[in-house]
């Protein structure tokens, strides 16, 4: 209510002197310019932002807008005008130019307005409409295009990341994320943003455009921001939604093919073949393996894993395919990487191929039994007292061979020995002895698996 008061006060100095209603020629009103479509024009009680010169018949200019650099802001039809105006400005459209010629009695009369306005003045404003809106308007959502896939509509504490253009009534330019080349990031729905965008984007799907009119009072009011926001000013949004997420989402997996010949699937520390592609949710593509000529391998619950991915990819056929989405906290976080901005979704469409037994992050070998207490005296087949590779990889390869314990399937075998060997060695001598062999145990891991050469 501070405006009404304001102009109030501002306009009864410039009230209606005594007018004569007999006699007097009406109102003239002749539009130059009507921009089209224009779904919105202007009623009794709206609130207008306008240019004008306004001149005498004799074409003296006696004000104007224009030498103000600022429009004219005003209610319309609640007598804070001259009567002309407040009947001329009726039924225009934002960007609609009028000459509206006012005779004196519905404009300052007998007595005329200071210096500048003689009694008995016909007055003729040329006016623009540069902004229109009414205090009892809501946010207005229009030119959706929505995604045919939608499987959730955001809500509020969302997190989004949206590009836009902003710009007012008139079609002026004020600000966009394009020109940042960076997408506007923020939670929804929890005051973060200016009231008309936390309602604007509520309900939006990943993929969506919508135009978000904002009226100034969910806006910037009426003292707009520095010189890039006039007050009341109606802002107007062209918004692309990205994607969006919430800090409580889990990764999201959609089957959309599973072969009838499925007898085993995938299950932690499995060893997996696969190709996938990865893409943002606007469908920007960042790697597609297929295109690499480069097949996939993991250790499902590796660290080198995306979290997401070693989730997503769990309980899955040979042969299955599926889209797994990845929110940014189970992948790359706020932070994001290389082509992966920050706070992003994303987006594996990932084919399994092949399936393997494997053994924990970290492990090359696993015993599928216990593992036998006089270890050092089993490795030892000469019994000297001491372990050389042969006596070590032949024992390593016979436990495999009878299903008593197994190799990481990420290696050759011979290597993955070595590698072993090399542990165990810790002088380096070539030998294992007794005091150098020890068994790593890892207790968080299943009993079946939990010990290691
Ligand atoms: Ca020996
Ligand atoms: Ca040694």
């Amino acid at each position: 209510m501070h405006w009404w008061r304001q102009h109030v006060g501002y306009v009864e100095s410039r009230d209606l002197g005594p007018v004569s209603l007999r006699g007097q020629p009406s109102l003239q009103s002749k539009t130059v310019f009507r921009p089209e479509p224009c779904s919105r024009v202007v009623q009794n009680t709206d609130y207008v932002r306008y240019h004008y010169n306004g001149t005498l018949l004799n074409g003296t200019l006696f004000d104007s807008s224009h030498n103000r650099m600022k429009t004219y802001d005003t209610y319309v039809g609640m007598s804070l005008l001259i009567k002309g105006m407040d009947e001329g400005l009726l039924s225009m459209c934002v960007g609609e130019r009028r000459v509206i010629t006012i005779p004196p009695f519905l404009a300052y009369g007998e007595g005329g307005y200071g210096t500048e306005i003689p009694p008995q003045a016909s007055l003729v404003f040329h006016t623009l409409l540069v902004d229109l809106h009414n205090p009892s308007d809501t946010v207005s959502i229009q030119n959706q295009k929505v995604p045919e896939s939608c499987s959730r509509k955001t809500v509020t504490g969302d997190f989004l990341r949206y590009h836009y253009n902003g710009s007012f009534l008139d079609g002026t330019f004020f600000d966009s994320s394009y020109s940042r080349n960076h997408t506007y990031n923020t939670y929804i729905g929890m005051g973060y943003v200016i009231s008309g965008i936390d309602q604007g984007l509520i309900g939006v799907c990943m993929g969506e455009r919508r135009r978000v009119v904002i009226p100034p009072h969910l806006g910037y009011g009426e003292n707009g921001v520095g010189d890039k926001i006039p007050g009341s000013a109606v802002l107007v949004f062209d918004v692309h939604i990205i994607d969006f997420h919430n800090p409580s989402d889990q990764v999201e997996i959609q089957t959309y093919f599973k072969p009838t010949d499925c007898n085993r699937t995938s299950k932690l520390n499995d060893f997996i073949q696969y190709h996938y592609n990865a893409s943002l949710m606007d469908g920007e593509v960042l790697y597609t393996s297929r295109e690499h000529g480069s097949l996939q391998s993991l250790v499902i619950g590796s660290s080198k894993m995306i979290e997401g991915l070693n989730q997503g990819v769990l309980d899955m056929c040979i042969g299955e395919k599926r889209i797994i989405t990845i929110p940014p906290h189970l992948a790359h976080g706020e932070k994001g990487l290389g082509d992966v901005p920050g706070s992003a979704v994303l987006l594996f469409d990932v084919e399994l191929l092949d399936l393997k037994p494997g053994v924990p992050d970290g492990y090359l070998f696993v015993w599928t039994e216990d593992a036998p207490s006089n270890l050092h005296e089993e490795l030892d087949k000469d019994k000297d007292g001491e372990i050389v590779l042969d006596e070590f990889s032949s024992y390593i390869k016979a436990q495999v061979a009878n299903g008593k314990g197994r190799l990481s399937p990420t290696e050759s075998p011979d290597k993955l020995i070595q590698d072993m060997f090399n542990n165990q060695d810790r002088n380096s001598d070539g030998k294992i002895s007794p005091s150098e062999l020890k068994l790593k145990v890892d207790e968080d891991k299943e009993k079946l698996l939990k010990d290691e050469l």
